[in-house]
């Protein structure tokens, strides 16, 4: 397999020495959001997991920090999401939802119109947060339109916010570096301030003090435009990505009010908060502010197979159901919308989380999670701590002239100790599987702090 000019991506006695890997070329996998050189001198290797533990090539136990990439909420192994998913595949591979249907999916948004807050009783599906992010701007954008408000065409997002990396969803995301190199974007988009505020909340438990009057901002921005060319926001309730930067206490009810007031579409996107992350089903009802449109993918099925789903209110949804019954109201959906195999493992994950009691387990966890970790305020160069369910920041300050190193190397050392923890810029953040037992957590903490204090 491998030949003497791509040794350099190969594992070799160099690097990791475990045997059944020896042949493995790591040169044609283009790794995402990778630094596939660096990763590639030493990768970092999982080969199973089950419960709240990874086991790395080498046989090494690595606990879970991070449930996956914010999505396997249940923990790892789950034998009923594998029988589920063995079963219909077996039943029927496939088949279509443009035109067609199959039973799944429409029992699958009945359950899921059950968890979700009031009034979101629409479902569409699609294969990701990103998808369900473009999905959710092209449901305002033509919800508007239908209503007879067609100039409403701009788009609102927020500094730091990620919404995937679809076209529409790094126009209104608000991280550099997914954005820069790709041109113009779409058109009509602007931004609201993000809320992090470290002069004046650093170290807060849960949701910060200050800064609910940077919901203003929006009110700035409909002086600029006009409301009526304003179709929507789209907010996290929580930002994940840029490092959890959380709502200041009352500032998503005040978009809220500024939203309805001048009739734009308030959408939150909860592919990271939805499915029990901040302890309820969902941050909307956690936070109590309901959204027209709600993003959601990754805990939908535990991570097991992709799907996202979009919640709709019946208003935006009964705004297309216009028309001659023959004609398809919305020009949209995807190949692998209400996959069945994806459906079957969504209903399988949906039992676990109930009978489980996960979607609410975080709420349950939090005040232990929060002193286990504000307990690290102490650690060399940290600068701020932030918590709320089962999520956790540790916001380290950079070194001068190399921002992100800092970071990094603590993410790298806790692998190599047997923690997976995610780390942007020098942001540690944490999101362990929701059947996390105290001693889990401590586990997971104390690798964390030990890293910390041996990284200069
Ligand atoms: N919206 C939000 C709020 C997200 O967090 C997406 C959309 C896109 O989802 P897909 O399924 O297209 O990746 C996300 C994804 C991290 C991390 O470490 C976060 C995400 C993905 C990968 C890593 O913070 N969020």
């Amino acid at each position: 397999m491998s030949n003497g000019t791509r040794q350099e991506g190969h594992m070799n006695s160099m690097q990791q020495p475990p045997s059944a890997q020896q042949d493995l070329s790591l040169d044609p996998f283009w790794m995402p959001f990778t630094a596939n050189r660096q990763f590639k001198a030493r990768p970092r290797l999982l080969t199973s997991a089950e419960g709240m533990f990874y086991t790395d090539v080498e046989g090494r136990q690595v606990i879970d920090g991070t449930s996956g990439l914010w999505c396997c909420n249940a923990g790892h192994g789950r034998r009923e999401i594998a029988e589920a998913v063995s079963k219909q595949i077996h039943t029927m591979d496939y088949a279509p939802t443009f035109q067609m249907g199959h039973p799944l999916p429409f029992q699958l948004a009945e359950r899921l119109v059950e968890l979700a807050p009031a009034g979101l009783d629409r479902v569409f599906y699609t294969n990701s947060g990103s998808e369900s992010v473009d999905t959710a701007l092209k449901i305002a954008l033509a919800y508007q339109r239908a209503i007879g408000q067609g100039t409403r065409t701009r788009l609102i997002g927020r500094e730091l916010g990620y919404h995937g990396v679809g076209f529409g969803g790094i126009s209104v995301g608000g991280m550099v570096n997914n954005r820069k190199a790709f041109g113009a974007l779409i058109p009509g988009v602007d931004h609201l301030p993000h809320t992090l505020d470290l002069e004046r909340n650093a170290f807060t438990q849960g949701l910060p003090q200050f800064g609910m009057e940077r919901a203003d901002a929006l009110e700035a921005l409909v002086t600029l435009h006009g409301a009526e060319n304003i179709a929507a926001v789209i907010v996290e309730p929580m930002s994940g990505s840029a490092g959890v930067i959380l709502p200041p206490k009352g500032y998503l009810k005040r978009l809220r009010e500024i939203t309805t007031k001048h009739g734009i579409l308030l959408i939150f996107d909860e592919v990271i908060t939805g499915y029990g992350r901040v302890g309820a089903p969902f941050a909307a009802q956690r936070w109590d502010v309901t959204p027209d449109i709600m993003t959601t993918a990754k805990g939908l099925t535990n991570g097991a197979i992709p799907m996202g789903a979009v919640f709709v209110s019946n208003a935006i949804h009964d705004a297309f159901m216009q028309g001659p019954p023959g004609a398809i109201e919305f020009f949209h959906g995807y190949t692998y919308s209400g996959h069945p195999v994806a459906a079957a493992a969504a209903m399988a994950t949906l039992d676990i989380y109930a009978r489980d009691g996960l979607l609410t387990r975080a709420a349950e966890l939090e005040s232990y999670w929060a002193e286990l970790l504000h307990g690290l305020k102490d650690l060399p160069n940290v600068i701020d701590i932030r918590n709320t369910g089962l999520v956790g920041a540790i916001h380290l300050s950079s070194r001068e002239g190399a921002p992100g190193a800092r970071g990094y190397e603590v993410f790298d050392s806790c692998f190599w100790h047997g923690a997976m923890i995610r780390c942007t810029g020098d942001i540690l953040a944490m999101s362990p599987p929701l059947i996390a037992e105290k001693q889990d957590l401590d586990r997971l903490i104390e690798i964390v702090s030990k890293v910390i204090k041996q990284t200069a």
